[in-house]
């Protein structure tokens, strides 16, 4: 790694109070495809941005439910990956570690990761779409089974855009943000918001700012340190560098 990685652990060392925001790109090495990666077979016609909203599944109920079964079975057979367990590990390195995630798959918590802030929701659970509560029986075919207390239909329990994200992840999130000495914004285009504010928000509280992503984003001329890699390489490397430095 270079100097910047270098620079990274020496600041790490005095146990900093860390914030981690991760996006689609950390659960990539575990096989499940990002936001913006052209999907696979019968949704490649599709984009997620069309089928993830309010208006998509009021107007095709049937296709936005078997979307959201699909993208289900893929994280129900996906497991966590290197990047997942590096930052467990650093949950248990850091007393102050925020986890912030914008990814639906479960998987920080599949890796035993605690405390997960979900902004965005989470694929496994099912609600009813007009505020009865979660349903944990419901058939994944065909059309929206309707809520067993109202008739409404089910829907995944995730944040579509044009929807507000839950008040409390939000706040708890700006919170993290706000008093982090150190910020990493991991595997995400850096595109969606109010996530994508949440770097800048600390950038402005005097954080440093640290991006892994192994392409450039709208983030990277703003960050201290921006580690042009795999998640499922750096974040290993960076415990490992902590753990040597330590010893
Ligand atoms: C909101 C859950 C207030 C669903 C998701 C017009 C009307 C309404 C709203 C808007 C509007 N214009 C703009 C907005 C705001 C909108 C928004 O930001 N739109 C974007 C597209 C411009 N935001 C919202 O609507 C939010 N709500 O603002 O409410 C409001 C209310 C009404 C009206 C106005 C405002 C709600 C946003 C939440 C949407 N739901 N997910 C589902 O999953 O089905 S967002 C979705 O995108 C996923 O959660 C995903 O995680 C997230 C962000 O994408 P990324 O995680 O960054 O993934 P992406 O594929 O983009 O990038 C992956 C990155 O990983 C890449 O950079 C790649 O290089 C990198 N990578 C790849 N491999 C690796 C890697 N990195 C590291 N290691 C690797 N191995
Ligand atoms: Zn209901």
């Amino acid at each position: 790694m270079d100097a910047s990685f270098d620079q990274l652990i020496a600041r790490l060392r005095s146990k900093p109070r860390l914030a981690v925001l991760t996006g689609a790109g950390v659960s990539a090495e575990s096989g499940v495809p990002t936001f913006r990666d052209a999907q696979t077979g019968l949704w490649a016609r599709y984009r997620p941005e069309e089928l993830a909203t309010p208006e998509a599944f009021a107007r095709n109920p049937r296709l936005v439910w078997e979307w959201y079964a699909w993208r289900r079975q893929l994280v129900a057979e996906a497991q966590p990956n290197a990047g997942h367990r590096a930052l467990v590990s650093l949950q248990q390195r850091f007393a102050d570690l925020a986890l912030i995630t914008q990814n639906v798959d479960g998987l920080h918590q599949r890796a035993g990761a605690h405390d997960v802030i979900e902004l965005h929701g989470n694929i496994a659970r099912i609600v009813c779409s007009r505020g009865c509560g979660p349903c944990s029986e419901f058939d994944p075919r065909g059309a929206p089974p309707p809520c067993p207390h109202c008739g409404a239909p089910l829907r995944p329990d995730v944040v579509w855009f044009g929807e507000n994200l839950p008040p409390d992840a939000l706040a708890a999130a700006h919170e993290a943000a706000a008093s982090c000495d150190v910020f990493f914004s991991v595997g995400t285009s850096s595109l969606v918001y109010p996530a994508a504010d949440l770097p800048r928000r600390a950038l402005s509280a005097g954080a440093m700012v640290v991006e892994i992503n192994p392409q450039e984003t709208a983030l990277t001329p703003l960050a201290h340190h921006a580690l042009q890699a795999c998640s499922g390489r750096v974040l290993p490397a960076l415990v490992e560098a902590l753990d040597m430095a330590a010893a």
